[in-house]
């Protein structure tokens, strides 16, 4: 045992490390006017290739709508208290898998398709991206649905108003 306490200490830096991308999170997604239709959920996990996120909406008129993660976890004021797109670096808009952190929004998720039933699924991994730690923690903002589709047109993606709105809440770490 002559190296015992090298041994668990190693492995105490190595589960320590680990835990980190055990992270996960929820979002409550709700309409952000009085009698909206609009409803949803979101997990998120964190990964060592990334953030895996997974949004789930009902109640939304069919078609392409813009999803970002915004700066604040707050959803008042029809959306507008998220305040604008988290963009630590600022970076020009985009869509962060295929733009990168120095392209695009760290919560530039480009689109969700719903459907005719109005419900809509979107499965995306966000590199670099964390739920809390470094520069690109998401934990405690907000994840928008939009009015409209995202054409990626600067600053934002011409997307309109603010339809859905949650709060990004840490639920393990
Ligand atoms: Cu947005």
């Amino acid at each position: 045992m002559r190296y015992g306490w090298g041994v668990l200490v190693g492995l105490g830096l190595v589960l320590g490390t680990g835990r980190v991308f055990a992270e996960t999170g929820t979002v409550e997604l709700r309409g952000t006017t009085e009698g909206s239709a609009v409803s949803g959920s979101a997990m998120l996990i964190d990964s060592p290739q990334g953030l895996e996120v997974t949004v789930e909406v009902m109640g939304v008129a069919p078609g392409k709508h813009a999803i970002h993660i915004h700066q604040y976890g707050a959803c008042d004021d029809q959306g507008n208290a998220a305040g604008g797109h988290f963009n630590p670096d600022g970076a020009p808009h985009g869509f962060l898998p295929s733009d990168g952190l120095s392209k695009a929004h760290p919560g530039d998720m480009g689109n969700l398709d719903v459907g005719q039933d109005g419900n809509g699924l979107l499965t995306i991994r966000l590199p670099g991206v964390t739920l809390s730690g470094g520069a690109y923690g998401v934990g405690g903002r907000a994840i928008v649905l939009h009015e409209k589709v995202d054409d990626f047109g600067q600053p934002t993606g011409n997307a309109g108003g603010r339809i859905g709105c949650g709060t990004i809440v840490i639920t393990a770490q």
